[in-house]
């Protein structure tokens, strides 16, 4: 099991993931118990990691610098739930990270994941193919021992794997822990009950170039076993709107979820293309962050300055989608007010919204996701997101 770290936005844990379904990984070829963090390279790690614990309520544990001896780096390490973000910064120019940051501008350049056995899962990926960029060996201090390897994936992205069942400490091996940025004690010492606004990794989804989705799709099927979602973007959708490929990987407990695009050629210029131009290359475009109540969070966040993409009131006004939705624990009102989108499948519905770029590139994204019931990823809402996409491209230059 991934080892739950405190919450001290309000002291609960949640144990799992909404929509992730029983199934033993014991037998899988690279069992994966979850994402274990994502790694983000910033120009100015102090200050996004500010901006991580006001505007998205993350509470900082832990931290490693040069006043731990770590002299090229600064890194916070967040957590709202079970998500966790490590931010990276350079302390001077002579880094991989001031390196990678130059080409890429603040982006997420390792999607760690956390598994039961790294030498069994490196093993196996190298062998598959996959390209070894660090080898199992252990970290260790005070705490106890990590053992950790890496292998690449998409663009200058990695996975990192990690075996932490062995370590007690507040992250990794060489994190100290600190204080939250945002000290909420008094707040809930006040009798308020400040709600996490979201508390896992529901996806992270990759970018790629023209043509190659179908092999990164493979990829992840011979190296971690994964297999393919029903959830595909077909011909109609990327030539009309998104101009855009998609295909979903996803380990055995569904945990575990990569949907993967590519550029189309439609009627107007791709936004996935405006990604790879922009940001250099392939590597994670949206990060889906699951919540219980996003509407709390989408207030909360839009207080603190968060912009999302904007939904027309037209789209809660088409019959056709009223008829589809159903009901769904909130009145349509509810939704339309804030530019919630509403999905159903067989399964259930979901709820999500989209923000518009995190940095001054027009890169790297979130999305919050509410579920109930459904696996999927907004399918039915395609046309209205992606015409949302467009708006925003054209005001941009890039379309
Ligand atoms: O993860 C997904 O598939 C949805 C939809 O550029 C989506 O969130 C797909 C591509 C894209 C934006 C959203
Ligand atoms: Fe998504």
């Amino acid at each position: 099991m991934t080892q739950l770290i405190r919450d001290n936005a309000d002291g609960a844990e949640i144990d799992d993931l909404i929509g992730a379904v029983p199934h033993d990984i014991s037998d899988d070829p690279f069992p994966v118990n979850g994402v274990d963090h994502l790694r983000f390279v910033v120009g100015n790690a102090k200050q996004a990691a500010h901006y991580y614990s006001t505007a998205f309520g993350m509470s900082c544990f832990a931290y490693r610098g040069p006043e731990q001896g770590y002299p090229d780096h600064a890194e916070y390490v967040l957590t709202s739930g079970r998500a966790r973000f490590v931010i990276t910064g350079s302390v001077h120019g002579d880094t991989d990270a001031a390196a990678h940051h130059a080409r890429h501008g603040d982006g997420v350049n390792d999607i760690a994941l956390d598994v039961p056995d790294v030498d069994a899962a490196y093993r196996h990926a190298v062998a598959q193919g996959a390209a070894g960029l660090v080898e199992p060996h252990d970290i260790a201090d005070d705490h106890g021992t990590v053992r950790t390897a890496a292998i690449a994936t998409y663009g200058d992205t990695r996975h990192t794997l990690i075996d932490r069942s062995g370590y007690t400490g507040p992250f990794l091996p060489g994190f100290a822990a600190r204080a939250p940025i945002v000290d909420r004690t008094p707040l809930i010492e006040s009798g308020a009950q400040p709600k996490r606004f979201f508390q896992a990794i529901d996806h992270v989804v990759g970018n790629v170039e023209l043509g190659q989705m179908d092999e990164w799709v493979a990829f992840y099927q011979r190296v971690m076993g994964f297999t393919n979602m029903a959830e595909f973007v077909g011909d109609d959708i990327a030539t009309e709107y998104s101009a855009l490929m998609s295909k979903v990987v996803a380990n055995g407990t569904r945990k575990v979820k990569f949907p993967l695009n590519e550029p189309a050629v439609g009627k107007k210029k791709s936004q996935i293309d405006e990604y790879l131009q922009f940001y250099g290359g392939p590597g994670p475009q949206h990060i889906a962050l699951a919540t219980g109540d996003i509407l709390t969070s989408v207030d909360a966040m839009r207080a603190a300055g968060v912009e999302f993409l904007a939904t027309p009131a037209s789209y809660y006004d088409d019959p056709e989608l009223r008829a589809r939705i159903g009901q769904v624990r909130v009145p349509i009102e509810e939704l339309k007010s804030r530019g919630v989108l509403v999905d159903r499948d067989e399964d259930g519905y979901l709820l999500q919204i989209f923000t518009k770029p995190m940095q001054d590139r027009p890169t790297v994204f979130f999305e919050l996701i509410e579920r109930h019931g459904s696996m999927g990823f907004g399918k039915g809402n395609f046309k209205a997101l992606f015409e949302a996409i467009e708006r925003e491209q054209e005001r941009r230059g890039n379309l």
